[in-house]
C-alpha cells in the first residue's frame, strides 16, 4: 500500500475533526469579511462568524449554489484581490452564463498536491508515464490531473482530448502505463485500437483513471476487461477545486474525499435536511482551505452516500459511493426518476449489446417517452431479424423491470451513436427543446 501523504490520510477522525473545525472557522471568518454576497446571506440568516465553533455548527450556514456563482459572474464571490489569482477555469455553461473560478498560487499549490495524493491512491507513481486525455484549456481536468502528475514525479504526456488515433499512437511509442481521460472516452480509445489492429496486451497500459461523469460498476467491468486495467474512479468539480476532491484506492470500495480540505455533508435535496450517514442524498462540500473562491456548503447537484468506516487500505477520509447521477442528468419519465448510469448498468449486463446507449425523451401528447438507443456488436447486427427483435425485447423486459417505467428499445448499428472525447452526453430530452 502506498501514500502520497499517510499522516494526512490516515489521520484520527478525531484530529480530523478538530483540524477540519479549526479550518471551517477561517474560512467563514474570510468569507465574511471579504466576499460581500455571502456575508449578505449569513447577516439574511442572523449569523455571525463568532456562532460557528464546531462542525455541528456548520449546518446554521447558507448554502451555496450554481445560481450564486451565476449571479455573480464573473469574479464577485473572490475572497481576494485579483492581483492574487494566478489561474481562471471555467465550465462550459451550456445553458446561461457559465462558472467561473480562481485559483491563487497556494490554491493550486494544495490542488496539486490533492492529485498527486489522488494519483497515488490509485496506484500511480513517479515511475508512472501518465497520458492524461483530459481536455486542457477552461476544464479544469487536464491542467488540475497535469500538475498532481508532475508533482508525484510521473512522466506527463499532456495529450489533452481528441485526436484518437495519435493517444494510441503515443501509448505504444511512450509507453503509456497510466491513462487518464472520461470513461466514454476510454472506451472510444478500445474501439480505435481494435480498428488500428492494435492489442490492449501489447501495450503496457496498467491502470486508467477515470471520472468528469457518472458511470456504472458494469461500465468499470467493461474498461478494465476491454483494456485489460485497472479502473479508478476519481471525482472532482470546478467549483470546489477540480479533479481530486475524492478518488478510490486499491479497495474500490468507495472514494476516499480529502477530508483535510472538504467537509462533506449529504442532504434530501428537496427538504435540505441533513441525512445520515449510510443515507442516499445530495452532496454538500465546504472548501474551507481554498483563498481565492473558498465555498461554504456548495450543494453539488451530485447524489452519493457516505461511509465513515475505517477502509481496509488504512485511510480514515469518509468514503464517498461512486455518483450514479446528478439531479441534472435525472429524467422524470411519468413521475419516475430514471438516471442514464441505471440503464447503463442493465445494457451492460446483456451479451451482444454495446456499451454505447443514448436514452431520448419525448412527449406524445401528454404522455411521457422514453426510448434507449442502444448500440449492438456487429455480430447481433448481421443476424437474423428474428433474433433481433428477441433481443430487442429482452432488453426492453430488463429495463422495464429496473426502472418501473415502460421504455422503447431501438437497437442500433455498431459506430451509429457520436463518440465522445470528453463527457459524454447520455440524454436528449426533447421535451425541454
Ligand atoms: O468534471 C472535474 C473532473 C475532471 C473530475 C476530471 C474528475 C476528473 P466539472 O466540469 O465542474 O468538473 O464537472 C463536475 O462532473 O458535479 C459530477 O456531476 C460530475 N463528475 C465528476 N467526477 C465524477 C465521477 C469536473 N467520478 C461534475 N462520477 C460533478 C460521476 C462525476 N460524476
Amino acid at each position: 500500500m502506498s501514500y502520497w501523504d499517510i499522516e494526512k490520510e490516515c489521520m484520527s477522525r478525531n484530529e480530523l475533526e478538530l483540524l477540519q473545525t479549526r479550518r471551517l472557522k477561517e474560512a467563514v471568518y474570510r468569507m465574511y469579511a471579504f466576499v460581500q454576497p455571502y456575508k449578505e446571506k449569513m447577516d439574511e440568516a442572523g449569523i455571525k462568524p463568532d456562532d460557528i465553533n464546531s462542525l455541528a455548527d456548520l449546518k446554521l450556514l447558507p448554502f451555496t449554489t450554481k445560481k450564486d456563482l451565476r449571479d455573480n459572474y464573473p469574479f464577485n464571490l473572490f475572497a481576494v484581490p485579483m492581483g492574487d489569482v494566478i489561474r481562471i477555469h471555467s465550465s462550459s455553461g451550456t445553458t446561461g452564463k457559465p462558472t467561473v473560478v480562481g485559483y491563487t498560487r497556494k490554491d493550486i499549490d494544495i490542488w496539486s498536491e490533492l492529485m498527486a495524493r489522488a494519483l497515488c491512491s490509485a496506484g500511480a507513481s513517479k515511475r508512472s508515464v501518465i497520458q492524461n486525455a483530459y481536455g486542457y484549456g477552461l476544464f479544469t481536468g487536464g491542467l488540475g490531473v497535469h500538475y498532481g502528475a508532475e508533482k508525484l514525479g510521473a512522466s506527463v504526456i499532456p495529450s489533452s482530448g481528441g485526436n484518437t488515433k495519435r493517444q494510441i499512437m503515443l501509448m505504444q511509442d511512450f509507453g503509456t502505463t497510466v491513462l487518464t481521460c472520461t470513461p466514454s472516452y476510454a472506451l472510444f480509445m478500445y474501439e480505435e485500437m481494435l480498428e488500428m489492429g492494435v492489442k490492449p496486451e501489447e501495450l503496457q497500459l496498467k491502470s486508467g483513471i477515470f471520472g468528469a461523469e457518472p458511470w456504472s460498476e458494469n461500465m468499470r467491468k467493461e474498461i478494465e476487461r476491454c483494456l485489460q486495467i485497472d479502473a479508478y474512479a476519481i471525482y472532482g468539480l470546478s467549483e470546489i477545486i477540480g479533479p481530486g476532491v475524492a478518488i478510490e484506492c486499491a479497495s474500490k470500495d468507495g472514494l476516499h474525499i480529502a477530508e483535510d480540505h472538504f467537509i462533506v455533508e449529504v442532504i434530501d435535496p428537496i427538504t435540505e435536511e441533513i441525512l445520515s450517514e449510510g443515507e442516499q442524498g445530495e452532496l454538500v462540500i465546504s472548501a474551507v482551505t481554498k483563498e481565492a473562491l473558498p465555498m461554504i456548503r456548495y450543494r453539488t447537484g451530485d447524489l452519493t452516500v457516505l461511509n465513515k468506516e475505517t477502509c481496509a487500505c488504512g485511510r480514515t477520509h469518509i468514503r464517498m459511493q461512486k455518483v450514479l447521477g446528478r439531479s441534472d442528468d435525472m429524467v422524470i419519465i411519468r413521475g419516475v426518476n430514471v438516471f442514464p448510469s441505471m440503464v447503463e448498468s442493465v445494457l451492460l449486463q446483456i451479451p451482444g449489446v454495446e456499451p454505447h446507449y443514448l436514452l431520448v425523451v419525448d412527449r406524445q401528447g401528454t404522455l411521457d417517452i422514453l426510448e434507449v438507443q442502444v448500440e449492438v456488436s456487429e455480430l447481433v447486427f448481421s443476424d437474423e431479424v428474428r433474433k433481433l427483435e428477441e433481443l430487442g425485447a429482452h432488453i426492453r423486459r430488463e429495463l422495464e423491470s429496473a426502472l418501473g417505467v415502460a421504455v422503447k428499445v431501438r437497437l442500433v448499428e455498431p459506430k451509429f451513436l457520436e463518440r465522445s472525447e470528453g463527457k459524454a452526453k447520455r440524454v436528449i430530452d426533447k421535451r425541454k427543446l
